[in-house]
């Protein structure tokens, strides 16, 4: 989508963020926006992966190319390559820019050198950040930028910069577990492939960056399914199977992938031993897991027919935190919980 002009730049770093969420792990999603001193909006970057750039550093190359005209680091992917190419070739360009960002700008060098340095080079006029970084060895960037003159401002959209933060913030020191399933605008949950390719790709990259899927015992006797990252060559994470019975077909795919573990358990204790963690399965793993469950991630796929079971009994509300529509309508959903009467 070429950004328009009239979006609010903390609407358009949320949600080029939340692209990427969970695929960051274990670092943040964090979405920013380099803005014209006419409002408009010059560039849109976010972080995409662990060791890669930060999504700062995205926004200040794409800037930088479209204000300079010069495209030798337009398609580079190198950190430490973009903070140096943009230190010798700057030249002044950022002067009348300002930022938007949903996490105060890391003051560190960890697997990548600090952003707060790199945007107080630039010379950015003013930046607005949505949240503090709750990393204590990154924090403080804002405080390094204001005094160096950069005008700061926290809290811009700052419940929206929470949410966004919430798995970070949860697998620092706990698992953070979502339930994720497709089902159709009927409702219908079974039948084979629901959603798009598109959204079978983003369960594989997910699956790539969990180290626990869980899933019901009915689904792997009735599917047989892998549980692998094969649509994207990624890694397969561990699985625990949850089920009171251990009466499964070892010689299907799923027992047999190098170097996984599979747990047959009846209980779902074993969650707590990993940091992020995805469910599959239908309506019954769905409310076995409730309290263990953060998050819900739901794909629906605009079509009626070829499937006859839905998720049942099932009785819960949620609360959107993001929805993203493309060939399906993926959404990023937390139950709320109603106090007891
Ligand atoms: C930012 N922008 O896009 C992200 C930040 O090892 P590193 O260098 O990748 O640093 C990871 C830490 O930096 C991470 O724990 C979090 O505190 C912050 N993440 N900061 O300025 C970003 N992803
Ligand atoms: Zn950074």
């Amino acid at each position: 989508m070429k950004p328009s002009a009239r979006a609010h730049p903390m609407r358009l770093a949320l949600d080029v963020a939340w692209e990427f969420q969970l695929l960051t792990f274990p670092n943040p999603a964090v979405g920013a926006v380099c803005v014209g001193p006419s409002g408009e909006i010059l560039s849109v970057g976010a972080h995409k992966k662990a060791g890669g750039p930060h999504a700062e550093v995205y926004a200040l190359r794409d800037a930088y190319v479209r204000l300079s005209g010069d495209s030798m680091i337009a398609e580079c992917d190198d950190s430490h390559a973009i903070h140096d190419y943009l230190r010798t070739h700057h030249n002044g360009i950022f002067e009348h820019v300002s930022m938007a960002v949903t996490l105060e700008p890391c003051s560190h060098s960890g697997k990548t050198p600090s952003c707060a340095m790199l945007i107080r080079d630039m010379g950015i006029k003013s930046l607005d950040i949505a949240c503090k970084d709750p990393n204590p060895a990154a924090a403080g960037g804002a405080r390094m930028l204001s005094d160096a003159g950069t005008e700061c401002r926290f809290g811009v959209m700052e419940e929206e910069g929470k949410a966004l933060l919430e798995p970070f913030v949860r697998w620092q020191n706990r698992t953070f577990a979502f339930f994720k399933w497709a089902q159709r605008l009927d409702g219908t949950v079974d039948g084979g492939i629901i959603s798009s390719e598109g959204s079978r790709i983003h369960v594989h990259a997910l699956r790539d960056k969990c180290d626990l899927l869980v899933i019901g015992g009915n689904t792997v006797r009735c599917d047989r399914p892998t549980l692998d990252a094969r649509l994207i060559g990624g890694r397969a994470p561990d699985v625990l199977i949850y089920s009171r019975t251990d009466d499964f077909d070892r010689s299907i795919p799923l027992f047999n992938v190098e170097g996984r573990k599979v747990y047959v358990e009846s209980s779902l204790e074993r969650m707590r031993d990993y940091r992020l963690v995805m469910i599959e399965g239908g309506a019954g793993m769905m409310a076995s897991c409730a309290l263990y469950c953060d998050w819900h991630l739901g794909y629906v796929a605009p079509k009626f027919g070829g499937g006859s079971v839905g998720m049942g009994s099932i009785t819960e509300e949620f609360e959107v935190l993001h929805a993203t529509i493309s060939d399906d309508i993926r959404l990023w959903m937390k139950t709320i919980r109603k106090k007891p009467e």
